[in-house]
This record gives C-alpha cells, structure tokens and sequence, in this order.
C-alpha cells in the first residue's frame, strides 16, 4: 500500500482508498499503520486547501472518505479493545464551536482499543457538558479536541470550569488536534499535549500513574 493509500486519499480517489484499506485489513496490516497514511493522505488534502488549489468542496469530500475509510478500520480497531482490562476512565470531546472530529474519532478508537472506558461527546461541547459528564461517569482523564484556533477559547472556560468545581487535581487533562501545541497546552493549563493517537494513549498511561 503505502504511498498508493497516501496518494489516492490526497486525489480524493474514494474507490481506490477504499480497495486499498480493505485489501490492507485483509492482509493482517496494523491498522494504526493505515490510520498513519490516511492521515498523510488528509494533510496533504488540508495543506492544497491552504494553497486554494482545493476548496471546501474538496475539504468535505476529503474528511468524507477518510470517514469512510475509518468505518471500515474500526471493526479491527474494537476487537483489539476487547481483549483488554479497563485501565481508566476518558472524557473526550471537540471543544464548543468546533466541529471537526476524524482525529478525535481516531484518538478515542485507539483509547478503547488500548483498553480505556470513553465517553464520547461528540463535537461542539460547551465547558459545562464536559463537567457534567466527568461528574457522571467519574472519569480520571479529560480529553479535549481542537483544531479551530477560535475554539481554543472554549478550551481555555473548560479548564476554567474545572478548577471552579474543584476537579482540577483529581482529573488529568489531555489535549491534542491542530489549535493546539506544547506552549498553548502548558499555557492554558492542561497536563499534557498528545501529536498523535499513539502518543495519547503513552501519555493517559502515564497520567494515571
Ligand atoms: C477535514 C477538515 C474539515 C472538515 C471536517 C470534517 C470532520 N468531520 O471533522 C470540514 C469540511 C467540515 C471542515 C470545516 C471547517 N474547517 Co477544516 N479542516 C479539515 C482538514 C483538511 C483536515 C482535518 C483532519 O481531519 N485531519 C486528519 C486528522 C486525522 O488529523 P487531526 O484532526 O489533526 O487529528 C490528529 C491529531 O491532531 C491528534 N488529535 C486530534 N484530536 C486530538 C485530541 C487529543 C486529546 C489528542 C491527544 C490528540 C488529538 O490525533 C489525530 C490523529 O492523528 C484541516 C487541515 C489540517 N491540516 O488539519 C482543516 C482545518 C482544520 N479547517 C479549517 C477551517 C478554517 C475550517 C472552516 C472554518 C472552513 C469554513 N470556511 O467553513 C470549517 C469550520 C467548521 C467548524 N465550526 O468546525 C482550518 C483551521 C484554521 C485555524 N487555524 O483555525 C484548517 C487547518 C484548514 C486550513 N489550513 O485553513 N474542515
């Protein structure tokens, strides 16, 4: 696959990004290893679109497959879940105002995969539904998605929140998703920031420590 996978999702090739995944599944390959070349495939879709050579159209259509891709992936994704013990409880949602969630998607399949309870809130998440929800399931992590630099605010009032109702020290925060990086992460006061699924699942290890 490789290059092929990367090029086909850059082109928006759906048929051929879908052969390829299913093929790849088929043949018994890691399937964060595909998640790895959809995701460069996706970049590079987001990096045209910076050069107005793609527009929103294209953005969609981009996102759009890759969901489709995922689908296929996440059967593979679950059974490796299942076959190990709880190992914490995640809250994890994209911030209010922001509605973008493949990575998110990604990072919460790979927590469940790696044997985490995640709640999932979706997209566009007010401050208050995360507490809530924190509350509810009594979770030890908060995950917070953005990749909008307008919603970094929302994350911010989260944080905020959390420190208002006395959380902050029992619930470890985790961010990721591209509004975000190692300064504005320290800066606005989460634990830790993750690049990529693989480091969120090491770091919500470590967090629970
Ligand atoms: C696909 C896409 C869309 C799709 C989203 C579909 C969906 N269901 O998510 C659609 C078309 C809907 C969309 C809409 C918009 N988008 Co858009 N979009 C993208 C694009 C091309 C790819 C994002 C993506 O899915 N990448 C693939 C995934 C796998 O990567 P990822 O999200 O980065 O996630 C990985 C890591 O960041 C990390 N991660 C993510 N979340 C978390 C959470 C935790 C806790 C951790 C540890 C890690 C982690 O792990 C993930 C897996 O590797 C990016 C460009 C880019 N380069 O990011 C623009 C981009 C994010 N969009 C942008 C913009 C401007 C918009 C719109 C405002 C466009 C418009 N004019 O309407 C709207 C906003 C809508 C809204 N209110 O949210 C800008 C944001 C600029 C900024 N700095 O604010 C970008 C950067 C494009 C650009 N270069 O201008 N978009």
């Amino acid at each position: 696959m490789t290059e092929k996978l990367v090029d086909a999702m850059a082109n928006l090739e759906r048929s051929t990004v879908l052969e390829n995944v299913k093929s790849e599944i088929a043949r018994g390959v890691d399937p964060f290893e595909i998640i790895e070349r959809l995701s460069q495939g996706l970049k590079i879709v987001g990096d045209l679109y910076d050069k107005k050579e793609y527009f929103l159209a294209e953005l969609i259509t981009g996102g759009d497959i890759f969901q489709n891709a995922f689908q296929e992936i996440k059967p593979v994704l679950e059974k490796k879940g299942l076959k190990t013990k709880i190992k914490g409880k995640i809250v994890i949602g994209t911030v209010r105002g922001d509605l973008h969630d493949i990575g998110k998607n990604i990072v919460t399949m790979m927590l469940v995969s790696s044997g985490f309870f995640v709640e999932d809130l979706g997209v566009d998440v007010p401050p208050e539904r995360f507490i809530e929800a924190i509350k509810q399931i009594n979770a030890d992590i908060l995950a917070m998605s953005a990749l909008l630099t307008v919603a970094l605010d929302a994350a911010k009032e989260t944080i905020k929140l959390l420190e208002k109702e006395n959380l902050k020290s029992s619930v470890k925060v985790i961010c990721g998703g591209a509004a975000f990086d190692e300064d504005i992460a320290k800066k606005i006061g989460t634990d830790a920031y993750g690049k990529n699924p693989l480091e969120a699942v090491k770091i919500c290890q470590r967090l629970l420590e």
